[in-house]
């Protein structure tokens, strides 16, 4: 079968439930093509993308600026390793670090990688410039975090399907109670081995969960006076989802170390960095860490244009408005209802908590009713349904997508 032969939806998902890993279940939709907000299945029925790849695609579907930048990169140098330069990385480099106010960017490619990346910069970091003796030092993490997929992120995860079976895992990790600043000072006050602090500014698989409005702020203080590194996690609120370039720009936060991935890209390839002023980044010599694709010069191409399409088409306050702006409609929609709960978020990285209980199907079912009525949306942990459309929506789309939510979930009213 060659990948030009025409495939039905059927057939399609026969042959990934066949020869591919169970370690996902999807929705039953296929898709194969995409622009903006819109994706289509190989039917060719059209739907609004209300997931955006987990919102990596902010940008919208192959924006033809990136795939542009892509494209064009390709089809003159793709990789080199770092064993040699390439022209574009140095110019990305310096563009991002820019964009985002810091001295420098290590380049790798997805976000599990930069999290990775980012706990061993916080440790070197701890021995050779706080003094922690050697092997001791801790980082604190929360409780229902996300960070991603690899051995050591595991380790200081508490969902336990994605932590089941897989052990021994890595030690030196304390986990606290999110949005709790009393939990994370009797940390740092009782452990002096601290090193760093890593923290979703939204809480993203655990539902969307909103901290209290000073959250960040007091707690990269709390970090500061205990000279412990605070790490944002941006991987997913990053890229202007939540209505500000960085969700940690709401609160005026700098982090000591800034986690991308995701949107970096537009979604078009895979990109992630990690971001630190030189005092901590310069723990980093050759050798002691770095990727195949890390920083190749198409990545760095995409990159550049994924940030400034973000920049040229205010996306970020586009994401600020509409975000308001369903929330509200959302909001006038539950005064009235009984099958939703709650909608909370920030920008357009938001979720709505089904009235049902967390084991039931309500959730995943009214995702399946949207996708009928042409919507795509998947449910997360607990009966919550999470809503992150490209950021490219505009107004009229947004209420058009309201109409659809709200038209479908009034079908399940009790
Ligand atoms: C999956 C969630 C989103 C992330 C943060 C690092 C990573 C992620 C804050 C790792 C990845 C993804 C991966 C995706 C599901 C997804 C997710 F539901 F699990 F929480 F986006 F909401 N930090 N998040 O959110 O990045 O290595 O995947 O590039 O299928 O596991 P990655």
């Amino acid at each position: 079968m060659s990948v030009l032969e025409k495939i039905t939806s059927r057939d399609a998902i026969a042959l990934e439930d066949k020869y591919g890993a169970h370690n996902y279940h999807p929705l039953p939709v296929v898709l194969n093509r995409g622009e903006g907000v819109f994706v289509w299945d190989v039917e060719g029925k059209k739907y609004y993308d209300f997931l955006s790849a987990y919102s990596a695609i902010n940008q919208g579907h192959c924006h033809p600026k990136i795939v542009g930048a892509l494209v064009n990169q390709a089809q003159k140098l793709t990789l080199t390793s770092r064993a040699f330069h390439n022209d574009v990385l140095g110019k990305y480099e310096k563009f991002a670090c820019e964009v985002f106010g810091f001295d420098k960017l290590l380049p790798m490619n997805t976000g599990a990688e930069a999290v990775e990346t980012a706990l061993k910069i916080c440790r070197k970091w701890a021995y050779e410039k706080k003094g922690v003796d050697e092997n001791e030092a801790q980082i604190i993490v929360c409780e229902n975090n996300f960070h991603g997929r690899t051995t050591t992120i595991i380790s200081f995860s508490n969902d336990p399907v994605a932590r089941e079976n897989f052990g021994p895992f890595t030690d030196g990790f304390i986990k606290i109670e999110y949005n709790n600043l009393q939990a994370l000072e009797k940390v740092l006050d009782a452990d002096s081995n601290i090193a760093g602090f890593l923290v979703e500014p939204i809480q993203g698989e655990a539902g969307v969960y909103v901290p209290s409005e000073d959250y960040l702020a007091k707690a990269k203080a709390l970090c500061e006076k205990y000279n412990v590194l605070f790490i944002a996690d941006e991987v997913q609120t990053g890229i202007a989802r939540t209505g500000k370039m960085l969700a940690v720009d709401h609160e005026n936060v700098k982090p000591d170390i800034l986690i991308l991935g995701k949107a970096l890209s537009g979604g078009v390839y895979p990109v992630s960095a990690v971001l630190a002023n030189d005092t901590i980044m310069e723990v980093i010599q050759p050798g002691n860490h770095g990727s195949t694709f890390g920083g190749n010069p198409i990545a760095a191409a995409v990159a550049m244009a994924a940030l400034n399409v973000v920049q040229d088409e205010n996306l970020a306050q586009n994401a600020l408005e509409l975000g308001e702006l369903f929330r509200v409609e959302m909001n006038a929609f539950i005064a009235n209802s009984s099958i939703v709960n709650k909608v909370r978020g920030k920008g357009l990285l938001n979720a709505i908590l089904i009235n049902d209980t967390e084991d039931s199907s309500t959730a995943w079912d009214i995702c399946l009713a949207l996708k009928e009525n042409g919507l795509l949306a998947k449910p997360t942990h607990g009966n919550i349904i999470r809503f992150a459309p490209p950021l490219v929506m505009n107004k009229e789309q947004l209420l058009d997508c309201v109409a659809i939510i709200t038209k479908t979930l009034a079908t399940f009213e009790k």
